[in-house]
């Protein structure tokens, strides 16, 4: 028998790409597996790419709508956005393809927490899932499925979608087998049940993803590595704001509201996020948990040093040297990372029960604390909201980090107003730039303003926001939220019309 599909009735059912590419029609609504570069099928879509071109240079239009887990690659998003295949795309994505055509008003994004979207789909808010396409490490002889280098939404597209094409990837390394923990628990309103997770490394659920076979039309074996993330090496700025999360954590244990091994961290996405989690190391920490969505290399380095004991997660996102260290010691991983779904990931009740010390990356802040991680300039979508709210919201402490000034110093990340807010200042409780950190916390909002300003904003900068606070004080409608209506968003015209903030 063939050693990753053991299962004789599905080994009957294998098929090239091209042939399960062409069971899927226009107008359908696909389903993939995918988060963060891992774990997405690799050749299925790029085969429907080929399927989409031919037929709209034979002036047939043929296009659908894609849910994922979060992002996935260029031989996913980036093919299919550019054979102008996708209809509409949620939730999380990166493919700088894909946000091209997007930002250009030509495919429709919609952006959703990521705890949110299985329930959604189970809710009947997508619609009718025709077909899953999900990669797999392996079939076993019950045709169960081994889960992939992500678990994401999988387990909910394999029961909800009409019909089945599983990717076997030979080359997912077969020691992820015994990662994930497949929790088969939820149900929908008003017969929901407490999640008895009380611990990151509990596992609730099952190692393996259950399907109905009778619903499987495809197996396609692939032997293709997942996207690899290139991480900037961790500069000057980022190095600092990770010296100010370890000031502030530091002076946490000090007053008593953490231990030194602090409460479980969640780490969001991108260079920052990974330069400080690297830079955690420095702190001495020893035997930390993790309850988070996604394992980068900062995070692998942690584990690896022991910093951190144990680390809950969704899916991985490694570069080529985080992938070759964790495919060599893959058993010493499997007994310090699980993979779970991601509504259990980044579920509020879990979030709030654990205490998780939420760490994320953001675009820009304003006066208040209304944080925008999503839409440049109020308009330019980067990445999406992925699952930065389910942690802000429900965490113990909210942090968010970016350098004080972007494009060389043309752009502010302190802003008098947000030109777009994903994560109110009610969700958000510390601020790092590289110039310091304000602490948020039992601050109304003018004194957050005066903080703000004094403690994050770059020098170019700090004059005008305290130019603009002193004259919103004297001359705003209310007094207790002071702005200036007419010029609160007047550095992003600025930007727009000369390409600079300042003046
Ligand atoms: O642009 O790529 O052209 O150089 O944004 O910025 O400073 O390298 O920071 O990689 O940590 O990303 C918010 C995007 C930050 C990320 C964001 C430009 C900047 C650069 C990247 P270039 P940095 P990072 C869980 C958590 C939302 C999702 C999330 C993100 C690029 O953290 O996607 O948190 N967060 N998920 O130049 C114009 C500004 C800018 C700006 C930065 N104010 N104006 N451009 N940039 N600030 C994980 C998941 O959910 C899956």
């Amino acid at each position: 028998m063939h050693d990753r599909i053991r299962h004789a009735g599905l080994l009957e059912k294998r098929m090239s790409a091209e042939a399960a590419a062409a069971l899927i029609k226009p107008g359908m609504t696909v389903a993939m597996s995918g988060f963060t570069g891992a774990g997405y099928p690799k050749s299925v879509p790029q085969a429907l790419a080929e399927q989409m071109e031919k037929a709209h240079a034979a002036g047939t239009d043929f296009q659908i709508k894609i849910l994922t887990g979060a992002s996935t690659a260029p031989e996913l998003d980036g093919v299919l956005a550019k054979a102008g295949g996708m209809e509409l795309r949620l939730p999380y994505m990166s493919d700088p393809l894909l946000r091209k055509r997007i930002n250009d008003g030509e495919i429709e994004y919609m952006d959703i927490h990521l705890s949110h979207v299985a329930q959604h789909a189970w809710f009947g808010f997508y619609g009718d899932i025709n077909i899953a396409i999900i990669e797999v490490v392996g079939i076993r002889e019950d045709g169960s499925l081994i889960p992939s280098s992500s678990v994401g939404n999988n387990k909910t597209w394999l029961d909800m979608a009409d019909a089945v094409i599983i990717e076997v990837n030979k080359q997912q390394s077969a020691g992820l087998e015994g990662m994930h923990d497949v929790y088969y628990g939820t149900a929908l309103p008003p017969f929901r049940k407490p999640i008895m997770l009380n611990h990151p490394e509990d596992r609730i659920g099952q190692p393996y993803m259950d399907v109905d076979l009778s619903k499987v039309i495809a197996v396609v074996e692939t032997d293709a590595p997942d996207r690899l993330s290139a991480f900037a090496e961790p500069d000057a700025v980022s190095n600092q704001i990770a010296d100010h999360l370890l000031d502030f954590l530091d002076g946490e244990i000090k007053t008593g509201r953490m231990t030194d091994k602090l409460l479980p961290l969640q780490s969001g996405v991108g260079n920052i996020a990974n330069a400080v989690l690297a830079g955690l190391s420095r702190g001495g920490y020893r035997g930390l948990k993790a309850y988070t969505e996604v394992i980068q290399d900062g995070m692998l380095g942690l584990i690896k040093d022991g910093t951190i004991a144990f680390a809950s997660a969704t899916s991985f996102s490694l570069s080529e040297a985080g992938i070759a260290e964790f495919n060599k010691h893959v058993d010493f991983y499997r007994e310090r990372i699980v993979l779970r779904t991601q509504e259990i990931s980044n579920h509020p009740e879990l979030i709030r029960r654990l205490g998780c010390v939420a760490l994320n990356g953001m675009i820009e802040a304003d006066i208040y604390g209304n944080v925008n991680s999503t839409n440049v300039v109020g308009s330019h979508v980067m990445n999406g909201i992925g699952g930065s709210g389910d942690f802000a919201r429900n965490g113990f402490l909210s942090v968010f980090m970016s350098p004080s000034v972007a494009k060389e110093g043309r752009i502010s990340g302190i802003v008098p107003f947000a030109s777009h807010v994903d994560h109110t200042e009610h969700d958000t409780m510390l601020l790092i730039t590289e110039q310091g950190y304000a602490d948020l916390r039992g601050l109304s909002p003018k004194q957050r303003a005066r903080l703000i300003t004094e403690k994050l904003a770059h020098p170019d900068y700090k004059p005008m926001l305290e130019d603009y606070f002193e004259r919103a004080l004297r001359d705003s409608y209310g007094k207790h939220t002071p702005h200036l209506m007419g010029e609160a968003l007047s550095w992003h015209q600025r930007y727009i019309e000369t390409g600079d903030m300042r003046l």
